[in-house]
């Protein structure tokens, strides 16, 4: 074992029980955490006799699109069969695996469940089997910085938010030499399998490096697991990414607030900025629990075309009515990708870039930088850019992620409609069109609910992707993705496999190149929850139908406890349709 990893792996248990001296004492918990511990997640019916399954296999598959390109470019995972597990236990005793565990991404509640439901599937497997954990994200892997996570380790993580476990990180695992340096570590480590828990890259990466160790006969599994609250990383076998049911709610839980406050004192228009990247499904889960008078979905703007300029007279028309009956105040709800999908701004960001992606890191002062990316862009975008205020300006320049993303989060979005609309407001005022008070307040919402302890469903949800994860690897699978569906129904009906990861895979323009990625999911403008939405957005505008859902509750009645999410149960509500 290195240094370093010797190091780490005393931190975490001494941070729970011992002082910087030496000194032993219990680290306190909340009473909420101590019999929040106790809480067993429940497991789907094929695993509660262990991970040692029989597996049934479906048909060759195919990716999404561009079939030819990712067939060619994964010719060793490509059409692999969908798995599923029956709900039998193989007769012969299993051997024992060494897993090595990788948090990716954003956090998003649950995580720990997932590494807990690995562990007790991988022991279920074989008593001798380990698990490592890989510090930091995909860079721990690559830096070989790791923790053996040991029974009594894992204790005090069960059923807790967070990712504070092992950590998480960004770091982008593509190139070959980060490949070679992670296989050197398992095999250093003894390890068999990788499980990456992460979004729609993150699980990218995953079957990149499923590819390249299958192509060149490399021993290492890989497997990949659903996380992010944005809830884009799903489709008709992955029925939803792991962390959008706690985070939904926990934002539901401060609209509701905000909206009692907001019909209390009667003054103010509080925006809330929600987090998700790109797709607005959290908006949406967040509308159709709350009700706010205004909610904004990126995917119906991009879709009707609607330039800045649309959006805010939109609102300011709304903001006009209510100000008629007496209503100066309300709730509007802002996906913070936005901005990506208002078309000019679109064009605009990929230009951008397309510019940064060749890396001008000279321009140390800001506005020599703005020149010149001025200078680079189409007339049109530069028009458009230089009619945003100054600070989106800058914050559309920042650095990118390391996946090419523009970081929204940091993008004042609300703030922008806020400005604009003042604007807007004051021209109706002038031609005696407005009489009301606007005075309006902002908010964005989205580190708050990333690590919340996760709700029974996503407890039970992630401890049975990290069981199925063990079963996967157990099996002596590879380039799949951990898959527990049929989730509106209850656990023990739901049905745990595998999905082959370049199912999900099409090929798009990242960074200024052609990729294969897994295709995210958008909000779909003809699927149940945004037609939910359209039934009653108009009423919920001019009259108060404000919901006020409350915290998230861990004990009680099923029907406050065990409930799923709008998104899920409309989706899956095919007499809608
Ligand atoms: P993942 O896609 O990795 O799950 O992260 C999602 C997210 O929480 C977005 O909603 C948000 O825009 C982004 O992460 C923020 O990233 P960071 O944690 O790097 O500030």
């Amino acid at each position: 074992m290195s240094r370093v990893s010797q190091v780490v792996n005393e931190q975490p248990r001494k941070n729970r029980e011992t002082l910087a001296n030496g000194v032993t004492m219990k680290v306190d918990i909340s009473s909420l955490q101590k019999a929040r511990a106790k809480y067993k997640p429940k497991l789907p019916a094929s695993l509660l006799n262990g991970a040692n399954v029989e597996l049934r296999y479906g048909e060759k598959t195919q990716s999404i699109a561009d079939q030819e390109k990712i067939e060619a470019l994964f010719p060793s995972t490509y059409g692999l069969p969908i798995i599923t597990f029956n709900n039998k236990i193989l007769g012969n005793p299993s051997k024992a695996v060494n897993i090595g565990v990788v948090l990716s991404g954003g956090q998003a509640p649950g995580g720990h469940n997932v590494v807990a439901g690995l562990f007790d599937g991988i022991k279920s497997l074989h008593q001798n089997s380990k698990l490592f954990g890989f510090l930091g994200g995909p860079g721990g892997l690559v830096d070989n910085k790791y923790i053996e996570i040991t029974a009594d380790f894992l204790e005090g993580y069960r059923n807790t938010g967070g990712f504070d476990i092992i950590g998480s990180g960004r770091t982008k695992l593509e190139r070959t030499e980060q490949f070679d340096a992670a296989a050197r570590n398992c095999d250093a480590l003894g390890i068999n399998a990788i499980v990456i828990i992460g979004g729609d890259d993150s699980n990218t990466n995953a079957c990149l490096l499923a590819e390249y160790y299958e192509g060149k006969h490399i021993l290492i599994q890989v497997i990949g697991c659903p996380k992010t609250i944005d809830g884009d990383l799903k489709n008709a076998h992955i029925e939803a990414s792991f962390g959008f049911d706690t985070a939904c709610r926990v934002y539901s839980e401060l609209i509701g607030n905000l909206q009692r406050d907001a019909i209390s004192s009667k003054k103010y228009w509080h925006f809330i900025k929600l987090m998700g990247r790109s797709a607005s499904h959290i908006t949406l889960e967040c509308a159709l629990q709350t009700h706010p008078n205004i909610t904004l979905i990126g995917e119906e703007v991009a879709h009707r075309k609607m330039t800045l300029i649309d959006i805010v007279n939109d609102m300011a028309s709304v903001i006009a009515k209510r100000a008629e009956k007496g209503k100066n105040y309300g709730i509007v709800l802002v996906p913070e990708g936005l901005i990506e999908f208002i078309p000019e701004m679109n064009i605009l960001i990929g230009e951008l870039n397309e510019i940064m992606a060749e890396k001008h890191e000279a321009f140390k002062p800001q506005d020599e930088k703005l020149d010149f990316l001025v200078g680079k862009l189409s007339p049109e975008s530069a028009k458009a850019y230089l009619t945003l205020p100054h600070e989106i300006r800058h914050q559309l320049m920042m650095d990118r992620d390391p996946h090419g993303n523009v970081q929204v989060s940091r993008i004042d979005t609300e703030k922008l409609m806020m400005e604009m609309i003042e604007v807007r407001l004051n021209a109706l005022k002038s031609e005696g069109k407005y009489k009301g008070k606007f005075s309006s307040l902002n908010h964005f919402f989205g580190y708050e609910g990333r690590c919340s302890a996760p709700s029974n469903f996503d407890a039970d949800y992630c401890y049975g992707l990290g069981y199925t994860a063990a079963a996967l690897v157990g099996a002596g699978k590879t380039g799949y993705m951990s898959s527990v569906r049929n989730l509106t129904k209850p656990e023990t009906e739901w049905i745990a496999g595998g999905i082959p990861i370049t199912m999900m895979m099409n090929v798009e323009r990242r960074h200024g190149e052609d990729k294969p990625v897994i295709q995210k999911a958008l909000v779909d403008l003809d699927g149940n929850p945004f037609k939910e939405l359209l039934k009653s957005r108009e009423s919920w505008a001019s009259e108060d139908h404000f919901v006020y859902p409350g915290p998230i509750q861990y004990f009680g009645p099923p029907e406050v406890c065990d409930v799923v999410t709008f998104t899920l149960a409309l989706e899956h509500d095919k007499s809608n349709s």
